[in-house]
């Protein structure tokens, strides 16, 4: 390729943090290093998993985690390297990871400053499948006085100071977004091992007639849900009706929602009255990056998800997360029956 064609200026992941840690004049420096031990993070798990099938990983761990799920071995690996990254960062207080069951006080770090929230490999039932999951996180500083207990987990999505997910498919793909700002996504140069800017200020379609929900829990949703889901079916004004896709890994299917528009949801039904999804590591995360792109997400009462406020940090709950107008959608027919705000 003539010299000419070439891109030479090329944004990593830590240009990108460096450059944004000096649009905040009274920053420290503490969020980039934060931003770095995450990126390790998940370059590490990114290792791990494309490795799984060749050295076995993908066998069962033999232990089962808090919530009785199998664990598979690349959990355990997962959280292990989430955990540590964070630990030796120096600027995390506090951990909620969905692999355990109480908080992780870092009493190595007395006066560091954040709490993160993580899904260190979300899907991973779907490992040996080879389906693409994914690593979700959320970043909270800490209130002034605070001590890092689990209360400084407690909190609104609102709250979030940063939030986004890692994608292990073809290549690693990370999704960020801070409070305020935009939805930037990166892709791993395996080469160079820097994650490059390559989809820059996300902005997701209004519209799109895509539509992914695990629909074998249809016998268990309340009538406005199924209302929504027969909806999908019938012809839209193109004639046409929407498109199903389920891939049963959040993070694949939020990352082609975000993408490509559309809506995915996990609303609450009669089996699982309080959701399936966890606010924490899961909802609020992804909430956050969907509304900094223009979209919405809801819970099963048709609120705001990142007003929420998580009663313990396991907290599950109903959601509905894509473009606008979809998200309209569903909250015009739970409106029509009376179950929306
Ligand atoms: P279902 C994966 O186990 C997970 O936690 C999410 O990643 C995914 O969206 C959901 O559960 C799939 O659940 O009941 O459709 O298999």
């Amino acid at each position: 390729v003539g010299a000419e064609k070439i891109n030479t200026d090329i944004i990593t992941l830590t240009r990108f943090l460096t450059e944004e840690q000096t649009k905040v004049k009274e920053a420290t420096g503490d969020f980039t290093l934060l931003c770095h031990a995450l990126q390790f993070s998940f370059k590490s798990i990114a290792y791990y998993i494309r490795r799984a099938t060749l050295i076995n990983l993908t066998g069962l761990a033999g232990s089962s985690n808090t919530t009785g799920d199998d664990q598979k071995k690349l959990d355990v690996i997962g959280n292990d390297l989430f955990i540590s990254a964070m630990k030796s960062s120096g600027r995390v207080r506090v951990l909620v990871s969905e692999e355990e069951e109480e908080c992780i006080v870092f009493d190595e770090n007395p006066n560091a400053r954040y709490a993160v929230v993580c899904d260190p490999i979300d899907g991973s039932s779907n490992l040996d499948a080879g389906v693409s999951v994914g690593t979700i996180f959320g970043i909270f500083k800490l209130q002034e006085g605070a001590k890092g207990s689990k209360e400084d987990l407690l909190r609104p999505g609102t709250e979030l100071v940063a939030a986004g997910f890692t994608m292990y498919g073809a290549s690693a793909q990370l999704v960020i977004t801070m409070k305020g700002g935009s939805v930037n996504g990166f892709t791993m140069d395996n080469a160079l091992g820097e994650f490059i800017l390559t989809h820059p200020d996300m902005q997701m379609p209004k519209q799109r007639a895509i539509y992914s929900v695990n629909e074998g829990n249809s016998l268990w949703w309340d009538e406005p849900v199924k209302e929504w889901c027969a909806m999908m079916k019938e012809p839209q004004k193109d004639g046409k009706p929407y498109s199903a896709r389920y891939i049963g890994s959040m993070v694949a299917d939020a990352y082609r929602t975000l993408l490509y528009g559309g809506i995915f949801a996990y609303p609450a039904d009669k089996k699982s009255p309080k959701g399936k999804l966890r606010i924490l590591y899961e909802c609020a995360p992804m909430a956050m990056v969907f509304e900094n792109a223009g979209g919405q997400a809801v819970n099963s009462r048709m609120e705001r998800m990142l007003s929420i406020v998580p009663e313990h940090i396991h907290d599950r709950s109903g959601i509905f997360l894509g473009s606008y107008d979809e998200v309209e959608k569903v909250k015009d027919i739970h409106k029509k029956h009376g179950k929306a705000p």
